[in-house]
Parts: C-alpha cells; sequence; structure tokens
C-alpha cells in the first residue's frame, strides 16, 4: 500500500510527500487496532470502558483504546492540525506549531463497536480535508460540504483485515497480510456494478419510516435479498463490492439519522461515488451536506446509482 501512495504521489506535481506520511500513520494505526481486536477476548479488551461518549452511546474498552492509537499515530505524523473523533466531544487541535500539518483527519477510530463482543466485523472510517490556515484550524474549517474532502477510506476489521481508499482517482483495495505486516493490493480499481441485488437497512425501524422510505423498502424486497449486519463498515464493504443499496435513512425515531456526517457519512459517499455509485439523504447527494456542527449527523442511502436513483424517484414522487 505505501509503495502504490508513492506511486500516486508521483503523478501530482505539487506533492509535498506530506499525504503519503499521514495515509502511512493511519496505516499503522490500522494494523495496531486489527491487531488488538484480534486479541480483544484473550487480553480483556471486551466489555464496557465505564463512560458514554458525546453520542450518549456506552464506549467499549476498544474504542477508547483505538482512539488514542489514532489520535497519537496523527500527531506523530505531524502531518494534521486538526482532529475530529466520534470519541472525542470537541475537535483537537494539534497544540505544538512543528507538529501541526495542512490537513484535517476526520474519524471513527472504531465504528459498529455494539458488535465487538460478539466478534462481528467492525472498523475504522476516516476523511481527510487540506486547510488554507494550518496555523489557526478550528471546527469552522469543517462547516463545508463533502465535495471537499481529498482523500477517504475504512479499514475493515473482519474475517479479513481490508484497506479501502480513495485519494481522488478511483478505489483501490488493500488486504492486511499478518504474516509481514503490510497492507496487500487484492481489490485494484473498485467499480461498482450500476444495479445490484441485496438491500440493507434495518427494518426493525419500518414503523418510523417517511412514506417513501416505506414504499421503496416494500418494492425492493420484492426482488432483492436483505443483508444487514449492523456495522456500516460491513455493510458498506458488500454493498461496494458486490453492489445494491445500503440505508440509514432518517426517520421518525432518528429525526436527523443516526450515521454522522463527517466522519460516516461523507468518507462513505466519496468511496462509493470514487467507484461510480452514488450516495443521497433520499432528496439531496449526500456529498452535497453542509453540517453545522462536527457531530452532526443525516440520513443516507448508499449504493450501486440505479438503485439510488430508484430510491430517489420514491421521494420525488
Ligand atoms: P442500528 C454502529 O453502531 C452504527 O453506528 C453503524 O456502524 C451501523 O450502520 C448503525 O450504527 C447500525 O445502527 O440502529 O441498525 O443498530
Amino acid at each position: 500500500m505505501t509503495r502504490w501512495v508513492l506511486s500516486q504521489q508521483q503523478h501530482v506535481t505539487e506533492a509535498t510527500g506530506d499525504l503519503t506520511l499521514l495515509l502511512s500513520a493511519i496505516q499503522f494505526g490500522c494494523k495496531f487496532v486489527a491487531s488488538k481486536v484480534k486479541q480483544a477476548g484473550l487480553i480483556n479488551l471486551l466489555g464496557l470502558a465505564g463512560k458514554a461518549n458525546v453520542q450518549g452511546e456506552d464506549v467499549k474498552k476498544l474504542d477508547v483504546l483505538a482512539n488514542d492509537i489514532f489520535r497519537n499515530a496523527l500527531i506523530a505524523s505531524g502531518k494534521a492540525c486538526l482532529l475530529v473523533s466520534e470519541e472525542d466531544d470537541n475537535a483537537m487541535v494539534i497544540k505544538d506549531p512543528e507538529q501541526r500539518g495542512k490537513y484535517i483527519v476526520t474519524f471513527d477510530p472504531l465504528d459498529g463497536s455494539s458488535n465487538i463482543d460478539c466478534g462481528v466485523s467492525i472498523g475504522t472510517i476516516f476523511g481527510i480535508f487540506k486547510v488554507d490556515d494550518s496555523n489557526n484550524p478550528s471546527e469552522k474549517d469543517l462547516i463545508r460540504s463533502g465535495r471537499d474532502l481529498i482523500a477517504a477510506g475504512y479499514c475493515m476489521y473482519g474475517s479479513y483485515c481490508e484497506m479501502i481508499l480513495s485519494v481522488g482517482n478511483g478505489v483501490n483495495g488493500f488486504t492486511l497480510d499478518p504474516a509481514i505486516g503490510e497492507f496487500i493490493m487484492t481489490h485494484p480499481n473498485i467499480t461498482m456494478p450500476s444495479r445490484g441485488k441485496i438491500y440493507s437497512v434495518n427494518e426493525g425501524n419500518y414503523k418510523y419510516f417517511d412514506e417513501p422510505c416505506k414504499k421503496y423498502v416494500d418494492q425492493v424486497k420484492q426482488k432483492y435479498s436483505a443483508r444487514y449486519v449492523g456495522s456500516m463498515v460491513s455493510d458498506v464493504h458488500r454493498t461496494l463490492l458486490y453492489g445494491g443499496i445500503f440505508g440509514y435513512p432518517a426517520d421518525a425515531k432518528s429525526k436527523r439519522g443516526k450515521l454522522r456526517i463527517l466522519y460516516e457519512v461523507f468518507p462513505m459517499a466519496y468511496l462509493v461515488e470514487q467507484a461510480g455509485g452514488k450516495a443521497s439523504t433520499g432528496t439531496q447527494n449526500a456529498l452535497d451536506i453542509v453540517p453545522e456542527h462536527i457531530h452532526d449527523r443525516s440520513g443516507v442511502w448508499l449504493g450501486s446509482k440505479e438503485d439510488v436513483e430508484e430510491l430517489e424517484s420514491f421521494y420525488k414522487q
């Protein structure tokens, strides 16, 4: 993966190598977390950390460890100036000017953590923005649309550990070879089919869905299979590779949706669009959303272009 990132850097005349080093730090964090996820049951890392996060969700021990790992790796890279983590109430400005770079990293260090204790796949999701003035970064630098992303990716800790990454010209997948501790390219140039045969949504929330959503689900279940892991990284990874549609719509229970814009919706929408798919709230392209706060949420449907456009047609009607 490092060799591939370096090859991409060579295409960019004004490249300084900063993004390469930042991605190297993220790679390191993913390798470290992958190792701890595998050992969690053996070294007493399962279970609750005994606190709630800004989302009011129970924090698992692995959530805390993963957050510390990525925060330390990103600070040590010297290429970030502002960090936004699902686990931290406020954005973190890199204090030492000597350690400050020109990138903002938004990340969910361990998404799907409600699945940790039962061994279901979980993952890290990240997005990378550039700032104009890295001397005075603030949360205001994040009140911008997902169109400003310069890179995004996720790492899925599943039956195999896979890093999916885009730096703006397509999507590539890299599988961790634990024997050598390197991510090896196994899924070059991932391109989604224009339509799939799987729909993925938590139908336990059906009674809360709005009418267009209910009509879409009633229709799509007549022709597609249902798959829902309940871990966004796993559901998106399957959708990216197999096609189809994944959704976590805003509904009467979650009026702004459940997924967070900056470090779940934007990175996944960016990746899906880079792979030829689409991401939408139902009425707006997900990448065009502009959050008001760093932990703002949004409803989202993403996947094969024709499947998402079919969903959107129910809102148009
Ligand atoms: P529900 C995991 O907690 C998460 O944030 C995403 O990974 C996942 O897509 C969603 O919530 C699942 O939510 O309400 O279906 O359990």
